[in-house]
C-alpha cells in the first residue's frame, strides 16, 4: 500500500458546509455594507474564521478595533451555527461514505485535518461522530493553513510520518499547507488550481484507486 494513514480536510471534502460558510458571511457582509461574492468567500476555503474576516473587511473602507473584529467573527459563528442545526446524515452523501468504508477495510488509519473549530459538532451532524481514527482541527493549532500545523499533528495523532500519509483537500491553501509539511496530497475543487498537487481527483470516489 502507498500509504498508511489518509488525513481529510472536513469543509468541501467530507460534507458541504462551505455554502453555509457562505451564507452566514454573506449576511454579515451585508449588514455591514461590504461586497462580497463567491470568489471572495473561495480565498476562505481552508482558513481560520479570523483570517477569513480579515479578507471580507479588505472590502470596507473602515478600520475597525479588534473588539468589533472578534464581535463580527461571534456573529458569524452564530449564524453559522444556526445553519448548521439543518445537518443531518442526508448531508453525507452515498459516495463519500462508502469511499470511507472501503478504505477502511483497506486497513488505512483515517484522520480529519480541518481549520474548523466546528468540526465535532459537524461530524456528528453527519453521523460520523465516532468514525475517524483521530481528529486535528482548529481547536488544537496556533496556526492555520496554508501553515502545516494542523495535518502534522493529525500525522502525530495517528502516529505516522507525513510521507506515509496522504492530505485531502478542497482549498489551494490546504493543498500548500500539505506541500509545507512534506504530505501528498489529493486535490478537489478549487485545490485543483495548485501547481503542487499530487494528484487531482474528479470526485471522491476516485481516492479508493489511488492508494
Ligand atoms: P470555523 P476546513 C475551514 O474548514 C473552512 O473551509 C473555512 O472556510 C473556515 O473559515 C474554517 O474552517 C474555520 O471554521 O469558523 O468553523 O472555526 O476546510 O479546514 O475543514
Ligand atoms: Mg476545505
Amino acid at each position: 500500500m502507498k500509504y498508511r494513514a489518509i488525513i481529510f480536510d472536513l469543509d468541501g471534502v467530507i460534507c458541504f458546509t462551505d455554502r453555509y460558510h457562505y451564507q452566514a458571511w454573506k449576511k454579515l457582509a451585508d449588514r455591514l455594507g461590504i461586497y462580497f461574492d463567491e470568489e471572495i468567500n473561495n480565498r476562505l476555503r481552508g482558513v481560520s474564521r479570523m483570517e477569513s474576516l480579515e479578507i471580507i473587511l479588505e472590502r470596507s473602507g473602515k478600520n475597525y478595533s479588534q473588539e468589533e473584529k472578534n464581535a463580527f467573527a461571534e456573529e458569524k459563528n452564530e449564524t453559522y451555527r444556526e445553519l448548521l442545526k439543518q445537518m443531518t446524515a442526508e448531508d453525507l452523501s452515498d459516495e463519500v461514505k462508502s469511499t470511507l468504508d472501503t478504505l477502511r477495510a483497506k486497513g488505512l488509519k483515517l484522520a480529519i485535518g480541518s481549520s474548523s473549530k466546528n468540526t465535532r459538532t459537524i461530524l456528528s451532524r453527519i453521523g460520523l461522530g465516532d468514525f475517524f481514527d483521530e481528529i486535528s482541527d482548529g481547536t488544537n493549532i496556533t496556526n492555520s493553513k496554508p501553515d502545516p500545523e494542523v495535518f502534522i499533528k493529525a500525522a502525530q495523532f495517528v502516529g505516522e510520518e507525513p510521507k506515509d500519509c496522504l492530505v485531502v483537500e478542497d482549498a489551494e491553501a490546504g493543498i500548500e499547507a500539505a506541500c509545507r509539511g512534506g504530505f501528498d496530497s489529493a486535490a478537489l475543487g478549487e485545490a485543483k488550481r495548485h501547481p503542487n498537487a499530487t494528484y487531482c481527483l474528479n470526485g471522491f470516489a476516485e481516492l479508493a484507486e489511488l492508494v
